[in-house]
């Protein structure tokens, strides 16, 4: 029995952000004109040691500002989606500019709140779309750039990305003018992507991009292979169980999770199994999935684009299918059916969901939420 995690309803609402089909054209901020030259660091330092424990990388310092650095916001790859700032804490110069390089499955925002509370401050994540009944959108605090998003002058005012980096990479770039220490998060994955800016005087010494650019880069390369070994693990662990008469109860694990990221993953990913037999699909982590079996009907995603006629960038739909079960009529079900978990996770109506396959057939499911990450499952049944 896995004991689940207590975790704020906020990161679940989160987790529903973004997956969209391809074809859209990014309309957020990308910042062609930042005007800031990159300093062009030759080994200007000795190698010291690195001031994080994560792994070492040689370290120069940066030219005489302004200089950019570059913060690898999340990446995506195949079924892995790493959700954390790498590096997390950087140390800049007043006058610096910080380039923040986004890509994700749920895409992700750079976000420095204008209290201590953050995320009490944003109010209820999703709201209903007043333009469509059928489908909540992302509260546009949240989803959409804030007025102000070029200087951090070290007012304490709300400064908000929107979501970027999905599906398409993209950069959010902040110039920073005034000295002090500053907290960052990302609102969709508060959990596990939180960051620091210490902005110290113009004529500090401090690492150069390229430097923290290869602690980013080392980072990255870390978390991809936490996610790897974590999918893998739970392949391996996948279990079953008699059940009544001569049948058997296999268990699905929906999505797997790391402190750095998830991946969208069904585990396993194809059964065979026996008419009779029982599956529970089961997921008891802070990111939320969905089981649909499309059955006669068209996959398509759960998520809608909206752009913003104003122009601050993307928000977000969730179509109801995506959110609310549809189980087995009573006459029963073939692989021509279709049937939605609705939403599962922890503080979601289910955790599981469970489905006994009385008709041989072969049933392809996929989560509707994560089809950007290639989330499909099937299950053949003789
Ligand atoms: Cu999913």
């Amino acid at each position: 029995m896995k004991v689940v995690r207590r975790i704020s309803r906020l990161l679940l609402l989160a987790t529903l952000a973004a997956t969209v089909a391809a074809g859209t054209t990014a309309a957020c901020d990308s910042d062609p004109a930042d005007p800031t030259p990159v300093a062009s660091s030759t080994a200007a330092g000795e190698a010291s040691p690195a001031a994080s424990a994560v792994p070492s990388v040689a370290v120069t310092f940066a030219q005489p500002g302004p200089v950019t650095f570059n913060v690898i916001t999340g990446r995506a790859e195949g079924n892995r989606d790493v959700e954390a700032f790498m590096p997390a804490d950087i140390r800049v110069r007043a006058g610096d500019s910080i380039q923040w390089t986004a890509h994700g499955f749920e895409g992700h925002t750079i976000t420095f709140g204008d209290g201590d509370d953050t995320l009490a401050s944003l109010g209820e994540y999703l709201l209903p779309n007043p333009a469509n009944p059928d489908e909540r959108i992302f509260n546009p605090r949240l989803a959409l750039a804030s007025e102000k998003q070029r200087t951090h002058d070290g007012t304490t005012e709300w400064i908000n990305s929107g979501f970027i980096g999905v599906p398409a990479e993209q950069t959010y770039t902040l110039t920073f003018t005034k000295e002090g220490l500053f907290t960052y998060l990302c609102l969709v994955h508060p959990f596990t992507m939180t960051g620091t800016v210490t902005v110290e005087p113009a004529g500090a010494q401090v690492e150069s991009p390229e430097t923290v650019s290869a602690r980013g880069e080392a980072e990255l390369a870390e978390y991809l292979d936490e996610l790897g070994a974590e999918a893998q693990r739970l392949n391996d662990a996948a279990a079953s169980a008699p059940g009544p008469g001569t049948s058997t109860i296999h268990y699905v694990q929906v999505g797997a999770i790391t402190d750095h990221g998830q991946v969208a993953i069904y585990t396993p990913g194809a059964l065979d199994i026996v008419a009779g037999d029982t599956v529970i699909f089961q997921n008891d982590d802070r990111n939320f999935h969905n089981v649909i079996f499309r059955g006669d009907r068209e996959l398509t995603s759960g998520i809608g684009i909206i752009p913003d006629p104003e122009g601050r960038g993307l928000n977000f739909s969730l179509d109801n299918a995506s959110a609310i079960a549809v189980d087995p009529p009573p006459e029963g079900f073939d692989d021509q059916t279709f049937l939605s978990s609705g939403s599962l996770g922890v503080l979601q109506p289910r955790l599981t969901w469970t489905l006994r396959f009385d008709k041989p057939g072969t049933y392809l499911y996929a989560c509707t939420i994560h089809v950007l990450g290639g989330m499909a499952g099937v299950i053949n049944v003789r």
